[in-house]
């Protein structure tokens, strides 16, 4: 739960395996004599940025938990973060979220420009398929990654979900034209849900389940495609994918409310000066601590269902509660 804790008091389950992400996507940066210095260099300064790595962790130990090995899920896991860091630099965009702070560092539309950021989010993206195809042993199985890998980022997905988020920011500027402009962290300052006839906190969760949690539920599968993962793992895997993508979601949310900007290394407070619709919104702020909550217990029995083998996911399940950032 967005909690005052020290980072480093919460085990997230996969220290041991970031500095093998790290090296593997440093590798994954050569993206051929044709790319342009400019346009290479953001794109690794996007890839390489200090993220949390969970997507690629999550790909490791679904290979992990299905009895297979961590390597063969690397290249799923170079993969994924490629996806989501093309993500990041377009929602980052002016014409988008419109920010100037990422992962801490400035975005790469302001480092760079424009131009150049839409480039690199384009390069990303169709690397990380170049990446399958070039990595993965097998064109059955490098197929069936790249088939999960681009529904999940696709139109009905990833892509849909930020156009829905998008539309959904539209109409709540539309509805409350006198929204306050900013809002702390005490309930009576949070955003008034809109009058609407759509259950708008079903909206919301189906806007999030393809916004956020198709990158993590793909990362789970990716790692049980690579490893020959039987159908019945897959479908824990999916259970528990769909609960902890929700809960990162939720906790987002909170953070946006809750933390500090220097935490969290993006700007905070965004969702309430646009009068977003958010769980602390709908919910409260009790209330969304409470979903996020159930989400991670119901992930956690997911988890235990592996045994010893679902211990890092446990562990992860615990660090999506606790995050500060
Ligand atoms: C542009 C197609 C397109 C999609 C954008 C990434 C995204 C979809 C929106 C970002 C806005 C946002 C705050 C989403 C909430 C969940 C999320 C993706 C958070 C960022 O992921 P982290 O916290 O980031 O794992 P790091 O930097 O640690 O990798």
């Amino acid at each position: 739960m967005p909690s005052t804790r020290p980072k480093a008091q919460v085990d997230c389950g996969f220290d041991d395996l970031r500095p093998r992400i790290e090296q593997a996507l440093e590798q994954a940066c050569e993206f051929g004599s044709g790319c342009p210095e400019r346009l290479s260099e953001a794109m690794g300064y996007a890839l390489l940025a200090p993220g949390k790595r969970l997507r690629p962790a999550l790909v490791m130990m679904a290979a992990e938990c299905c009895g297979g090995a961590v390597e063969d899920a690397m290249p799923g896991a170079v993969a994924v973060e490629m996806i989501h860091a093309y993500s990041l630099i377009h929602d980052d965009l002016p014409a988008m979220d419109d920010d100037d702070l990422r992962r801490g560092r400035p975005t790469v539309h302001i480092k760079y420009d424009e131009a150049t950021a839409i480039l690199a989010g384009d390069g990303l993206l169709t690397q990380a398929f170049a990446h399958l195809s070039q990595h993965v042993a097998g064109s059955n199985k490098a197929v069936s990654a790249i088939r999960a890998l681009s529904f999940a980022a696709g139109a009905s997905r990833l892509v849909g979900g930020q156009a829905d988020d998008l539309a959904a920011e539209q109409n709540a500027k539309q509805l409350e034209p006198n929204h306050p402009e900013s809002a702390g962290c005490q309930d009576e300052t949070l955003p008034r849900p809109a009058t609407s006839e759509y259950p708008r906190l079903q909206h919301l969760e189906s806007i999030h389940r393809r916004k956020t949690g198709a990158l993590f539920s793909v990362a789970l599968d990716l790692g049980a495609i690579l490893v020959d993962a039987s159908d019945e793992q897959r479908q824990l895997l999916s259970s528990y994918s769909a609960a902890i993508g929700l809960a990162f979601q939720v906790v987002d949310d909170l953070l946006d409310y809750t933390a500090e900007a220097t935490t969290l290394g993006k700007r905070t407070g965004k969702d309430a000066d646009r009068g977003k619709l958010t769980y602390p919104g709908l919910l409260g702020l009790d209330g969304a601590r409470q979903k996020a909550q159930e989400l991670v217990a119901s992930a956690q029995r997911d988890a235990e269902k592996f045994g010893d083998s679902g211990r890092r996911l446990r562990l992860l399940a615990d660090f999506v509660l606790e995050r500060s950032h």
